[in-house]
């Protein structure tokens, strides 16, 4: 497997010092933080759509310039062979343990479904054979409901049931295709699953739409015998005026007015979090208080550009939060650290996928490991326990356990007066996350 990146050898931890630009500084994947390794820790991804078919395309430039040799062939069968040949050589050379793909992204479309279908099968076949010959596994499956013409009012949310029964029939595909690759995820992401005008929408309509869909996902899961987690991405907008699956907030209470929490978690997406008008960690922050946190991608956007830029993370803060908050719920697995991420549209060369990669993967190793250390320390932890301590005695445990009524509570105030202020201490609280970064 040598082909597409000749030059480039398996990329290795070189440690801190090192200054070879195709070598990790920071994750060494047999090394141990805590009880687990870091491969253990983050389960890497590479997203095939972006690193392997992404052309560096954007709305001013609609012509490829990414240079990518295995995307060349005149035969759309060929061209789909060479560039699983490319991502698997890629991501053996790496060292990413997981990949994952949209159903249109390994195989193109045919004129019919039944055509499509059977070019499906053929490439996952072929994918089938490298990953067990690299040994490189797939995290999550899903399918592309968004890009096709068919698509334009929405897949699920579609007025037309026409279009709904396509998407069903391409998620049914894709999820069997997901179990045929030992997926550990499957995820829905509503790519046009909004609206653009309320004046030819019925909301409430395609809401229940929507969860009709997701209820049929549940019931082929449940039919095929796939054991992995349904995961719901959430994002605000773009290019649809709004996405039903805004933030993390919203779609879990979606899922529980439709009575479907049981069955999926979410994958939450930084640079979603940010256009929604959230941080990455507030949106990871409020899946893993439900219990829901499943899966991640980790691509961050720009705080000065308003749209899905899909920037490979290098930010340390915001990895070492949302490690806090992964290593506090035990863990992402059967989920991953996925970089739904692209190279600029200058960063053109095969190369630069490794550098993008090896940075994105640092990055999170760094905040991995300052990320354990704070919790190890206790650093911030104590001080959260002590800001509630009232909470576990007297008055306090007594609101917690149910047991406390109004007129209880008032006859509180009256003997115990004005409450004691407490500083929440933001800026120590910085300053010590700033000490292990
Ligand atoms: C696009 C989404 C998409 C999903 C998978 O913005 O991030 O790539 O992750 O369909
Ligand atoms: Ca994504
Ligand atoms: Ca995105």
């Amino acid at each position: 497997m040598n082909k597409f990146f000749k030059g480039i050898k398996k990329i290795k931890y070189e440690g801190p010092d090192s200054k070879n630009p195709l070598a990790f500084k920071h994750y060494n994947p047999r090394a141990k933080v805590g009880k687990k390794t870091m491969q253990e820790h983050l389960r890497f991804s590479v997203a095939y759509w972006h690193s392997f078919k992404g052309g560096g395309t954007d709305p001013f430039g609609p012509n490829p310039v990414y240079d990518r040799p295995w995307d060349q062939a005149s035969d759309p069968m060929q061209r789909a062979e060479d560039t699983m040949h490319a991502a698997f050589e890629f991501i053996s050379k790496l060292g990413a343990p997981f990949y994952c793909w949209h159903d249109r992204d390994i195989s193109p479309e045919a004129d019919t479904l039944r055509e499509t279908n059977k070019r499906l099968d053929k490439i996952v076949a072929l994918a089938g054979k490298l990953q067990k010959d690299t040994g490189v596994k797939l995290l999550w499956g899903t399918s592309n409901c968004f890009s096709h013409e068919r698509f334009t009012h929405g897949a699920g949310t579609n007025p037309d049931a026409h279009v709904f029964a396509w998407a069903a029939a391409q998620i049914k595909k894709a999820m069997e295709c997901t179990l045929e690759l030992k997926g550990q995820n499957y995820v829905f992401w509503g790519g046009r699953e909004g609206y653009s005008s309320l004046l030819n929408t019925n909301m409430a309509h395609e809401q229940d739409q929507m969860a009709r869909l997701l209820h049929l996902a549940v019931d082929h899961k449940k039919k095929i015998g796939f054991k992995g987690t349904l995961l719901v991405e959430p994002k605000p907008k773009e290019p649809t005026k709004h996405q039903y699956d805004y933030d993390a907030a919203t779609v879990l209470s979606f899922l529980r007015k439709y009575d479907l929490l049981d069955e999926f978690k979410l994958n939450i997406e930084a640079n979603h979090a940010t256009l929604a008008g959230h941080t990455f960690e507030h949106d990871l922050q409020v899946a893993s208080a439900d219990g829901k946190l499943g899966s991640i991608d980790a691509n961050r956007g720009d705080y000065l550009l308003g749209w899905d830029t899909d920037q490979f993370p290098t930010d340390l803060y915001s990895a070492t939060y949302a490690m806090l908050v992964i290593l506090k719920q035990g863990g992402i697995g059967p989920g991953g650290i996925n970089f739904d991420a692209k190279v600029r549209r200058g960063s053109f060369d095969p190369v630069d996928l490794f550098h993008a990669h090896i940075g994105g993967m640092d990055s999170f190793a760094r905040g991995l490991k300052s990320a354990q250390k704070i919790i190890d320390d206790g650093a911030i932890d104590g001080f959260i326990k002590e800001r509630y301590a009232s909470y576990r005695r007297g008055i306090g445990k007594k609101v917690m356990s149910g047991k406390a009524t109004f007129a209880e509570l008032e006859r509180y105030v009256h003997q115990n007066g004005e409450p004691e202020k407490m500083s929440g201490r933001e800026e120590m609280l910085e300053n010590v996350i700033n000490s292990y970064i």
